[in-house]
């Protein structure tokens, strides 16, 4: 035997161990690039989502013609939302946040974003208005945060009393202690951007050290109640509040439960579970190693432009021989069931499917969607709108208690399942 093959047979089995663990993260690099590609290939559905474009940036693969490309569409839907805006409409605050995102993590600075900033300022000193008299604002507190973040990036200095909506009060637990896990990492992001925010150009804190202190003391109650929800199998809450979870967990350091959690996610991605093309946009850059924070150190130089779509072949239904059904219950505020219908499933049908076909077969029975960067929303069932302004929407579950985590468009009923919407309170 030569000696430069025994020695490179004797460093083998010395690295035995780190040679599987190579094996194991090139798999997951080809996975992560396979996922990549898909939220390529949702691009070429409409409408536009801001949210798949910061995604596509924070990749570590481009295709910089299709990103340009997306970028325009983006800008054209911008313009258009804020001339909306000026007629008095629902406050944007969430989508014009995800769009300032967009625009900063492309490195682009022209008219319609300052006017989207502006927008934004606004927009948050009028949510911020409305928890002072309301408790909770005009949006959500994951829109509310989207929007610090969004300005953060952007290098705007934010509002005392914007910053301060942010911070849990010890007196106002009560309001924070039910927030999603998605809304908790969405806080710790935008905060955390605010604390390490420096003037630009200068190598000065944006902020004075009392507020970055206070930050840092809401960042902990923030991090300690997500990690509260953290399970030993790495899912943080469920598993699409647990990509922004990890962010959070990441933007703070804990490696260790970042890697955990990536794993899991990589799992479960391989059971099909981030088809929706917002999920993947949220799940894409933790994978990545990525945070929200990062938008804001894109330079937008020597990025490698090889990413390439996929054609996906469709998954083949599972075909279904004898005829089967799923129930669907509708109840009111009173908690009366004020409705029942029996859907012969066939094949594979989405909940939107089954919905469709009871109301095509009973005219007693009908809905309304409202299109979101999730997909169609259940607005309106019997002519019963779920309503922001007090606080009600329709609620899907199968069976009486386990609330589904998909919408109507995505959850796939299964045979004799009874789902229940329900007009409740959030
Ligand atoms: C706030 C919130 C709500 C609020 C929204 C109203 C309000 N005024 O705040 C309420 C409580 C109504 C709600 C309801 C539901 N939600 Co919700 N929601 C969120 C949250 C925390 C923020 C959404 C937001 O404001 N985005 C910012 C703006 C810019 O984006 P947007 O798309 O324009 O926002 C609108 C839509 O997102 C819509 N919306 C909210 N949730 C959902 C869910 C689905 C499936 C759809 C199609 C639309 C939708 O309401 C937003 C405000 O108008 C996200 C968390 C996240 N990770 O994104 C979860 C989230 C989107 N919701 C989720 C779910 C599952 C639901 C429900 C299906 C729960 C249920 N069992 O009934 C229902 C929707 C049922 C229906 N009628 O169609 C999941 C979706 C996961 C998935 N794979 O589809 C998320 C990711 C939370 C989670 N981790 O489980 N939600």
């Amino acid at each position: 035997m030569q000696p430069g093959v025994l020695l490179l047979l004797l460093l083998m089995s010395y690295m035995g161990v780190p040679l599987l663990a190579h094996k194991l993260e090139v798999n997951h690099e080809k996975a992560i690039v396979a996922l990549n590609s898909l939220l390529l290939e949702s691009t070429r559905t409409v409408p536009a989502n801001p949210s798949v474009h910061i995604a596509l940036r924070l990749s570590e693969k481009h295709n910089l013609q299709e990103e340009q490309t997306y970028l325009r569409r983006l800008k054209t839907d911008l313009r258009s939302l804020l001339s909306r805006s000026e007629q008095g409409s629902r406050p944007f605050t969430g989508l014009v946040a995800l769009h300032l995102l967009a625009l900063r993590v492309s490195c682009q600075d022209l008219q319609e974003k300052r006017q989207a900033l502006l927008y934004l300022k606004n927009k948050l000193s009028a949510e911020r208005n409305h928890t002072i008299y309301h408790q909770v604002p005009l949006t959500n507190y994951y829109q509310y945060s989207l929007g610090v973040l969004a300005l953060c990036v952007n290098d705007i200095r934010i509002d005392h009393s914007v910053l301060s909506g942010l911070v849990p009060h010890d007196h106002h637990q009560h309001h924070h202690h039910h927030h999603s896990v998605d809304t908790l990492a969405a806080a710790v992001l935008a905060l955390k951007c605010m604390r390490e925010s420096t003037v630009p150009g200068r190598d000065v804190w944006m902020y004075s050290t009392e507020r970055r202190l206070k930050a840092q003391q809401a960042i902990n109650k923030l991090m300690e109640k997500i990690r509260r929800r953290w399970t030993s199998n790495g899912d943080v809450g469920n598993i699409y509040s647990t990509p922004l979870a990890l962010q959070a967990l990441l933007a703070t350091g804990d490696t260790k439960r970042w890697l955990k959690g990536k794993i899991n996610l990589l799992n479960k991605s391989k059971q099909g579970a981030f088809q929706n093309p917002m999920a993947l946009s949220q799940l894409l850059p933790v994978l990545y190693r990525k945070t929200y924070l990062d938008i804001g150190q894109m330079d937008c130089r020597s990025e490698s432009d090889e990413l390439r779509r996929v054609d996906l072949e469709p998954l083949e239904p599972e075909l279904s021989s004898q005829p089967e059904f799923v129930y669907v219950s509708v109840k009111e505020r009173n908690l009366a069931t004020t409705y029942t219908a029996r859907v012969p499933l066939i094949n594979q049908m989405s909940l939107l499917k089954v919905l469709q076909a009871a109301s095509k077969n009973d005219s007693n029975f009908n809905f309304k969607t409202e299109q979101t960067l999730w997909g169609p929303f259940l607005s309106s069932v019997n002519h019963v709108p779920g309503q922001d302004d007090a606080r009600t929407y329709w609620r899907l579950s199968s069976g009486a208690h386990t609330s589904l985590i998909e919408g109507i468009q995505d959850y796939l009923p299964q045979p004799g399942e009874h789902i229940l919407l329900q007009l409740s309170s959030f």
